[in-house]
């Protein structure tokens, strides 16, 4: 099908049957990067639109949702985080907020794709400006290959990648948890998005992760959460570490209304870090390597 029709923009290769459309006011921009199909979209209700091989990634009207909170939940989990790795990230709006966390101190992000960097500089300043924090360090590479050669050194990695198809199917594989394991500091904290608990291919994909987690971290958790624009309104985070000290559901660094305010946070709260670990039963069900 072709995803732009008739002044919209229809997201169908991610849900079975179904699919999520935007009005389009105009193409911003379109191009073929060495690794995908780059679009900017203006959206008539949900501002500009970033998609990458026809597959929604984040829009001005509520990516904020999905930012804070793959940064704050494994962030506010962990006792002490210091040194972040964000692989793929390329708009920057995970490293805008990791930055507003008080004890880190370096986010390292690994993005593949430069073009995505570069164009969300020139058309999505509002994620973009992640990168001129000057806790944050841009790498242009492959996330393997990073985190190869940087072993025991972070905190917390997040994985902000797109769907597990292309190249980003490795990125959903048991290898990859390893590599994860291997760059981790002693209970360090993983976290990556693993799509939507109502789409089947994703609930397989949670499934064998939650799996594979099992052989290399004590703690294994879902997180959900509420996004608009992505198909079913839903996003699910799985989150790992062998760190005896954390609980997942409780935040060890809890923010005040004053640091909410001051960091203008708009859906991420201690309340809601809590609640997002609270699945539905069939997820429970059918996840039985959850631990908490
Ligand atoms: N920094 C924002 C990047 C967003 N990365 C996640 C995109 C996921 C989009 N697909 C969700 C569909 C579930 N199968």
């Amino acid at each position: 099908m072709n995803s732009l029709q008739q002044g919209w923009f229809t997201e169908s290769d991610t849900w079975c049957g179904a699919g999520l459309s935007l009005q389009v006011e105009k193409i911003i921009h379109q191009e073929k990067s060495p690794y995908q199909d780059i679009m900017i979209l203006q959206t008539k209700s949900f501002g500009k639109a970033l998609i990458l091989d026809n597959i929604i990634q984040c829009t001005e009207f509520d990516e904020y949702s999905y930012q804070e909170m793959i940064s704050f939940l494994p962030l506010c989990s962990h006792p002490n985080p210091k040194k972040i790795l964000v692989v793929g990230g390329g708009d920057g709006g995970v490293a805008r907020e990791a930055a507003k966390h008080p004890s880190v101190t370096s986010i390292d992000v690994v993005e593949i794709d430069e073009r995505v960097v570069k164009l969300t500089e020139k058309y999505m300043p509002f994620m973009a400006c992640g990168f001129e924090n000057k806790k944050v360090t841009l790498h242009i590479e492959d996330g393997f290959e990073f985190m190869k050669k940087n072993l025991q050194k972070f905190d917390v990695i997040i994985t902000d990648s797109s769907d597990p198809v292309g190249p980003n199917a490795s990125l959903f594989q048991k290898s990859y948890i390893e590599s994860m394991k291997q760059s981790l500091k002693p209970g360090g904290i993983i976290c990556s998005q693993v799509g939507s608990i109502w789409i089947k291919e994703d609930q397989s994909t949670m499934m064998r992760l939650s799996k594979d987690c099992s052989g290399v971290f004590t703690k294994i958790a879902l997180a959900t959460i509420s996004i608009p624009s992505y198909p079913t309104g839903n996003i699910s985070f799985l989150l790992a570490t062998n760190n005896e000290e954390v609980n997942f559901r409780t935040p060890i660094h809890k923010f005040t209304t004053d640091e909410m305010d001051q960091h203008k946070l708009k859906h991420y709260t201690p309340e809601l870090h809590s609640a997002s670990f609270c699945i539905p039963r069939f997820t429970q069900i059918s996840m039985p390597y959850l631990t908490c």
